[in-house]
């Protein structure tokens, strides 16, 4: 069931109105400035369907967008969500792998549900989905503290939230749904109290920093993959913030005793080794935060790209 081994699709997203802190907007640039392209082309021997530019989806923002539900800036957030799912969706269906390049991570909501919709019109199955980061971003917009809808998405791809109005993720319809026990988080150590409770009451599988610094990454993967089983195509989003502030400082929000720079490449091999990998979000970088380290920052994003697309596999 996999894409065409060397097809890919780029969708680099400007977007930064699921969080309050300017300039994660600017990562794709950086990013592609680094010379990602050229590496998945060049190096790794992809063929990249990229249409140049990258989308800040002026032309669908709301012109008001009060607080509703307690989450902020929810029809901006839904207007981009829902074209980057179409476009998503439109790479997956014509079998190609789908990278995308955020933006903050609310817009896994357009990634994970355009990918969603397509495995299960190609290849007739549900997707798993491993969620790399420092937060469990599981919030519903009555269990967030912030309203900020990074912290959310996860409960609106799962349908833990749901909502009606069609202009405030009511457009996310069930074929476009995860499911909770095809979920995995790796490298969680900041999570609210409404998101434990969550995580807890669903049985959804969670592998901690403190899990990783007990077993080992080595052993944490094999349960992560083992948990998901073969034959399941998988969806790897990719938070910038689970990689320690040593090696990642340039994100919105920084935890410090994360994971080493080879242990966030290493996931990425390993999903990489399943040969069931469909899609990559990499978000939250951001290059105007502590600007120093922010090429630090840019390039263990390339390399984590690199490695989930078989980089560094013999
Ligand atoms: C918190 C919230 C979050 C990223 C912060 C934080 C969520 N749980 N996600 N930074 N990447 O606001 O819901
Ligand atoms: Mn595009
Ligand atoms: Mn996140
Ligand atoms: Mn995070």
């Amino acid at each position: 069931f996999l894409p065409s081994r060397h097809d890919l699709g780029l969708v680099a997203v400007g977007f930064s109105g699921g969080q309050t802190k300017a300039g994660v907007d600017a990562a794709p640039m950086a990013l592609i400035e680094a010379g990602l392209i050229q590496q998945l082309e060049e190096d790794l021997d992809f063929s990249v369907t990229y249409d140049g530019q990258v989308h800040s989806y002026t032309d669908i923002m709301p012109k008001e967008d009060p607080d509703y539900r307690n989450m902020k800036k929810p029809r901006a957030v839904s207007a981009v969500t829902r074209a980057l799912s179409q476009q998503v969706y439109e790479h997956a269906k014509s079998g190609k792998f789908v990278l995308t390049l955020g933006g903050d991570h609310s817009i896994a909501i357009g990634t994970v549900s355009g990918t969603a919709k397509a495995a299960r019109e190609r290849l007739g199955k549900e997707i798993a989905v491993i969620w790399v980061d420092a937060h469990a971003d599981i919030n519903t917009p009555e269990t967030s503290g912030s309203g900020n809808i990074h912290g959310m998405p996860v409960a609106f791809l799962t349908g833990l939230a749901t909502e009606k109005d069609e202009d405030i993720f009511g457009w996310i319809q069930d074929d476009q749904r995860i499911n909770v026990k095809k979920l995995v988080y790796i490298g969680l150590r900041d999570i609210d109290r409404g998101e434990k409770k969550i995580l807890k009451e669903h049985g959804i599988k969670a592998f901690s920093m403190h899990d990783i610094d007990k077993h080992g990454i080595g052993r944490v993967m094999d349960m992560a993959l083992g948990w998901i089983g073969s034959d399941t195509p998988i969806h790897l989003s990719f938070d910038v913030d689970a990689i320690d502030p040593m090696w990642a400082p340039s994100t919105g929000t920084p935890v410090r005793g994360g994971l080493t720079l080879r242990e966030g490449d290493f996931i990425a091999e390993c999903v990489a080794e399943t040969g069931s990998l469909i899609a990559l979000d990499l978000v939250e970088v951001n290059p105007s935060l502590d600007i120093k380290g922010a090429s630090d920052t840019v390039r263990a994003g390339c390399s984590i790209v690199r490695c989930a697309l078989g980089d560094t596999l013999l």
